[in-house]
């Protein structure tokens, strides 16, 4: 966790104190996926590990590297080059759906969105990121994944869920977090930066959970290989898809709850009378 500029105020504790006073509400951490919402409510970002087995991280490995290439094929490298796309894979769960629709739809990771969005949320994007070695690439600048808003909410409104395909190290580059930067609504100065910026660790296979208007940013990756994750941002239902998914994935085999959070039956009715019908025994 380096500190550039900060005061040193803040020791290691060695005897938290727990009793408290003047409280009327307080949070309960039951289960630890509790812990983890509250972690993202409160500081903007947490990792959680949902238990795949490391026959399943490798084999989301090589499903990334193949959707990278298949992708590439399709588009080509200088088309997607020219719009600074070459290190994204818009929406993998279109090339091939089981795997990718699999990690946007792991039981935990819903469990743990559905602590943090209150009522109905959709998938709004799903993204393959690669973190290329000692390069620059498109997600190595401070954002928020709601771009361009400056306003804070008591409740989250989008959560990011970043599955690592490899070890997000501070070598390779992993991403760097401003703590709890979801509660302002301005960028903060650069000074501020340099003083409370982190860097995450985390493990292939876990995913680093964010609330969307916490500002981040890439590492740089120092290392001799590329760093890939993919990106789930997961919205209230207000918030229109980044690209639509209904006809351009497969839907076999999806359950209606998980159509419905993959956005597939939430279009808005195409006039009065089709809402009133969409209303209709309600
Ligand atoms: O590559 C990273 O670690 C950051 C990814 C990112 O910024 C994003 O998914 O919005």
């Amino acid at each position: 966790m380096p500190k550039n500029e900060a005061p040193d105020t803040c020791q290691p504790a060695n005897e938290i104190p727990l009793k408290s006073y003047g409280i009327i509400d307080r949070d309960m951490s039951i289960e630890d996926l509790d812990l983890t919402a509250e972690e993202i409510r409160r500081l903007g970002f947490s990792v959680l590990d949902v238990g795949f087995t490391a026959e399943q991280i490798e084999s989301a490995r090589s499903d990334f590297s193949n959707a990278h290439a298949s992708y590439v094929k399709h588009h080509g490298l200088e088309k997607l080059r020219d719009c600074d796309e070459h290190n994204t894979i818009r929406m993998p769960m279109a090339g091939n759906p089981l795997p990718f629709r699999n990690l946007a739809l792991n039981s935990k990771l819903l469990s743990l969105v559905e602590r943090l969005i209150k009522g109905q949320f959709i998938l709004n994007q799903q993204n393959g990121i690669i973190n290329p070695a000692n390069k620059e690439y498109n997600q190595g600048k401070w954002h928020r994944d709601v771009p361009y808003q400056h306003f804070v909410t008591s409740t989250p409104l989008a959560i990011n869920a970043l599955y690592c395909v490899d070890d997000f190290t501070l070598e390779n580059g992993s991403t760097w977090v401003l703590p709890a930067s979801h509660k302002e609504a301005n960028y903060p100065s650069e000074r501020y930066i340099k003083a409370h910026a982190q860097q995450l660790h985390a493990k292939a296979g876990q995913y680093v959970v964010l609330d969307c208007m916490l500002f981040h940013s890439g590492g740089s990756n120092h290392s001799t290989g590329v760093r890939r994750a993919v990106n789930h941002v997961y919205t209230i239902p207000f918030f229109k898809q980044q690209i639509r998914l209904a006809g351009n994935i497969d839907d076999s085999g999806l359950s209606d709850e998980h159509s419905r959070i993959l956005g597939l039956n939430g279009f808005e009715p195409q006039s009065i009378d089709a809402y009133l019908e969409s209303r209709s025994g309600k």
